[in-house]
């Protein structure tokens, strides 16, 4: 069904900038844009469905490229110690932080870690999140692995929002595997990856390389693997100290590397040669009172495409709305709202390999938009939460 989307600015998001059309127009043909630009030069033509946007700002849907939605529990009173003075690498050597959630996810049905997740996605959703990632990564067994990943494709069906699943078994240590590090990853590698992959359950594979995770030879182990399954690869990077994973995850053309606030100009110079994303999480900083900034001006003076997400997860960023992680991208990393918002849009979109189909609003691209009731596209990174007046149109159809 052929519609047309009238009255309204439009942020295309098209090579990353605002590249605003004002009194737009928007013509989308079943679940994808057949036509966007000024009102002015409107292709002549029937138009059988008419919407009045009344005004509004049209954006490409809000995409968050990094999330740990899926969990059991949640570690508010570890929140408490870390007030208290103890440090989050104090708490994980105590058998706290990641494990603790490892315990309480294995211990979860299917059905209760769906029921947790999809009330958390929908507050994304109430932010204009119309596509969003999702990482396995506290089962760290295969059963449970398994589990979580089942839950994120089932997300993914029962939800309005489009769900990639990516497989974090190489997160933590799990038990089972104490000071047996390089055993976990044989593991990994020759049974959990292949298995998971074989079962149509993996999009891409994540691994987080840091002191108190695994070192950037065990990760490459993992990517060698990913490399032979065809699953691209994503990297937990120099979040806590400078392993130099980021340039590891640019030699195997990783989609993105995450995190960053220790990375070198070296690091910066090899992400942009390999089109690497580069995917900064405000929440984590503010969280975690980070305050390492990420080399802002050597990722921008090297090209380096720069995302914006969530981490939602329990132990770091407890973090349920985009929008406010794009206020902290401005406020905390220095960003501008601009810069902000192509992050969570067309340069999230390519930290996924989705780049061609979603991110911006241009003909051939799904229609997946927000159309929201501001004055301007900065007003988006502007508030401080809240629910904003807004429409959401997902694959052409409205949704909110
Ligand atoms: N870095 C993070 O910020 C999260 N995982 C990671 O590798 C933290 C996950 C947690 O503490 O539960
Ligand atoms: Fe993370």
């Amino acid at each position: 069904m052929k519609t047309l989307w009238q009255n309204c600015h439009a942020a295309t998001m098209a090579q990353g900038v605002y590249s605003i059309i004002e009194d737009a127009a928007i013509v989308t043909q079943g679940e994808h844009i057949q036509w966007i630009g000024p009102r002015a030069q409107l292709p002549a033509g029937d138009y059988p469905a008419v919407t009045d946007l009344k005004g509004a700002w049209v954006t490409p849907g809000l995409i968050d490229c990094h999330t740990h939605t899926v969990f059991g529990g949640n570690r508010s009173g570890e929140f408490e110690q870390r007030l208290q003075g103890v440090s989050y690498a104090e708490i994980a050597a105590a058998g706290g932080g990641i494990a603790s959630t490892v315990r309480a996810t294995r211990a979860a049905s299917e059905d209760e870690l769906f029921a947790s997740a999809a009330k958390r996605l929908e507050s994304l959703m109430d932010d204009g999140v119309t596509t969003v990632e999702i990482k396995s990564g506290y089962g760290l067994d295969l059963a449970s692995e398994r589990k979580m990943l089942r839950v994120i494709r089932r997300l993914g069906v029962e939800l309005p929002l489009s769900v990639r699943s990516t497989c974090l078994a190489a997160h933590a240590l799990p038990p089972e595997y104490v000071d047996r590090a390089d055993d976990y990853i044989e593991h990994i590698c020759a049974e959990m990856l292949p298995a998971l992959a074989a079962e149509g359950l993996v999009d891409a594979v994540d691994a987080f390389c840091e002191y108190l995770a695994f070192s950037p030879a065990q990760v490459e182990r993992v990517f060698i693997t990913a490399q032979r399954l065809g699953l691209p690869v994503k990297l937990h990077a120099e979040q806590l100290s400078s392993l130099h994973g980021s340039s590891l995850a640019a030699r195997y053309q990783a989609l993105s590397a995450d995190h960053l606030e220790f990375m070198t100009e070296d690091d910066a110079r090899a992400m942009a040669e390999a089109g690497t994303v580069a995917v900064l999480l405000p929440g984590a900083f503010y969280f975690l009172r980070e305050t390492r900034l990420p080399p802002m001006d050597a990722l921008r003076k090297h090209g380096v495409k720069i995302a914006v997400a969530s981490d939602l997860n329990p132990g770091t960023s407890p973090a349920l709305s985009l929008r406010l992680m794009l206020n902290m991208a401005c406020t905390c990393l220095r960003m501008t709202p601009e810069e902000a918002l192509a992050g969570a849009t067309i340069h999230a979109a390519q930290a996924l390999g989705m780049a061609a189909s979603h991110g911006s609003l241009e003909a051939g691209k799904v229609a997946d938009f927000v159309a929201w009731h501001i004055d301007r596209p900065a007003d988006l990174s502007y508030w401080l939460g809240g629910e904003l007046e807004k429409r959401v149109v997902r694959h052409g159809v409205e949704i909110d």
